[in-house]
């Protein structure tokens, strides 16, 4: 896959791609991960990338001329025609389905971002959808789009050391994850459940799955009753994209 990253920041990104598994996703050569600065693409010399709003307010918008400008240059760099995703509080929400749908994309093109958002014209002639990552406003869709390439790259074949790790994952079942322990067996007068150490597969199986799901009816009780309207509604949308 390759991921290119539209960003006023590109530094604010060095850090969270270069451990653990993104470091080594792109070593591997699983994932390109490619930033551009759109404001490379400033004509002026102040390399001035946003502007007041139109009809007055408060803060600053994404100028569409450096945005279009990147945009044309980044496209060119690869063939591939690639998945446009803007980052702004206005998309749709991010959620593991989604994650596993970008997962199968062979191009996605990110852009991030500042101020109180994007020139229109930039989401209507990009023909892009748009993303958000929950109901909270973040001061730029930098760290969004950090947390979608996490997301993404880590169901890569090959990202995980073992293949089976991403499919226990809490939200890839709809349930939350079910509790982990590790040596020792007892730490501070707390043991480990005894099943774990019965070495009964069957009844492990049994247990875990019922951990989930008690903890699921616990902490996010939306998820079981989501769970069970999958099957009843059929997802017919478009992503956020114009028709
Ligand atoms: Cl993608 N951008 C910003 N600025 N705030 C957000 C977001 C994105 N997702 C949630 N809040």
């Amino acid at each position: 896959m390759r991921i290119d990253i539209l960003t006023i920041f590109p530094e604010m990104f060095q850090s969270p791609l270069n451990y653990s598994i993104l470091k080594r996703a792109q070593e591997a050569g699983i994932v390109d991960i490619v930033l551009t600065n759109i404001r490379d693409f400033a004509t002026d010399n102040y390399k001035k990338v946003d502007d007041k709003p139109y009809g007055g307010g408060p803060g600053m918008v994404m100028m569409p001329q450096p945005v279009f400008d990147c945009f044309e240059y980044v496209k060119k760099l690869s063939p591939q025609k690639g998945r446009v995703i803007l980052l702004t509080p206005q998309g749709q929400k991010f959620n593991q389905a989604k994650a596993v749908e970008l997962s199968k994309e062979e191009r996605l093109i990110l852009i991030a971002g500042r101020y109180e958002g994007f020139d229109e014209r930039i989401r209507i002639a990009l023909d892009a959808e748009q993303i958000s990552i929950g109901d909270y406003v973040l001061s730029g869709g930098e760290l969004a789009a950090m947390i979608i390439v996490d997301a993404v790259v880590r169901l890569l074949s090959g990202a995980l050391g073992d293949e089976n790790s991403a499919k226990d994952d809490s939200f890839s079942t709809s349930l939350l994850e079910y509790p982990q322990y590790t040596r020792p067996e007892v730490f501070r007068g707390m043991k480990v459940p005894d099943i774990l150490l019965s070495g009964n597969h069957g009844k492990i199986a049994q247990w875990r799955r019922d951990q989930a799901l008690e903890r699921t009816k616990k902490s996010r009780p939306d998820l079981l009753e989501k769970n069970m309207n999958v099957s009843k509604t059929k997802k017919g949308d478009n992503n956020g994209k114009r028709n």
